[in-house]
């Protein structure tokens, strides 16, 4: 049956409460990318955690293809004010990462092929609630979305998941990253509507 024009796109409604204030949902993916897409051959590849670690750790693509995978299926939400649900991603859980290193601070930042950086505390990226992925709807990331890999933390606005994301600088004392330096929300709770610093 076909989809009646006012239930498509940008007037999809969903499940009251499914989707946090000022968000609307789209069925299309878009592309929000502050500089060029980078191509990082896989061979020149490696995902590092480093800092205020017990231990620097890196894998390279085949080491990290290798770890225990996860497949999820969450909402993400863009500052931007859209919203994408049920998308479903496959790759590492940052729990298995960050525990090879053990980290002896409470904040990360995560840096990204290209010069992106985003900041999160430890415990939002710790306890199963942030992925390294490599994966989307089954097939392997798309370069516009972050391959070949991005890091994904569904529960803060999109800008926190870093595409082509490299590794995690663990730190004793936070510091904002690229949006968050330009003033946008340190955390980013799209619950909170925390969009902007002072929100
Ligand atoms: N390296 C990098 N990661 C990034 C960005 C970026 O410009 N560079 N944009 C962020 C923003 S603002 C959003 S909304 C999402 C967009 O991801 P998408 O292009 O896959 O929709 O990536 C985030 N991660
Ligand atoms: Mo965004």
């Amino acid at each position: 049956m076909a989809v009646p024009r006012s239930l498509r796109g940008r007037e999809a409604p969903a499940a009251p409460g499914r989707v946090p204030p000022g968000q609307y949902v789209t069925q299309g993916f878009p592309v929000l990318s502050a500089g060029p897409t980078p191509r990082t051959p896989l061979a020149g590849w490696t995902f590092t955690v480093r800092g205020v670690v017990g231990e620097p750790v890196s894998w390279d693509w085949e080491g990290f293809r290798a770890l225990p995978r996860e497949t999820v299926t969450v909402d993400i939400h863009c500052v931007t004010t859209w919203s994408k649900l049920d998308t479903t991603w496959t790759g590492v859980s940052l729990d298995t990462l960050l525990q090879a290193a053990r980290p002896g601070g409470g904040f990360v930042r995560a840096f990204s092929d290209g010069g992106y950086t985003t900041n999160l505390p430890l415990d939002d990226v710790t306890g199963g609630k942030a992925w390294i992925v490599d994966e989307y709807e089954g097939e392997p990331l798309d370069p516009e979305h972050g391959g070949p890999a991005r890091l994904l933390v569904p529960h803060l606005y999109f800008w926190k998941s870093a595409k082509w994301v490299r590794g995690l600088d663990v730190r004793s004392a936070d510091a904002p990253g690229f949006w968050e330096s330009y003033g946008y929300h340190n955390y980013g709770d799209p619950w909170r509507e925390q969009r902007y610093a002072g929100d």
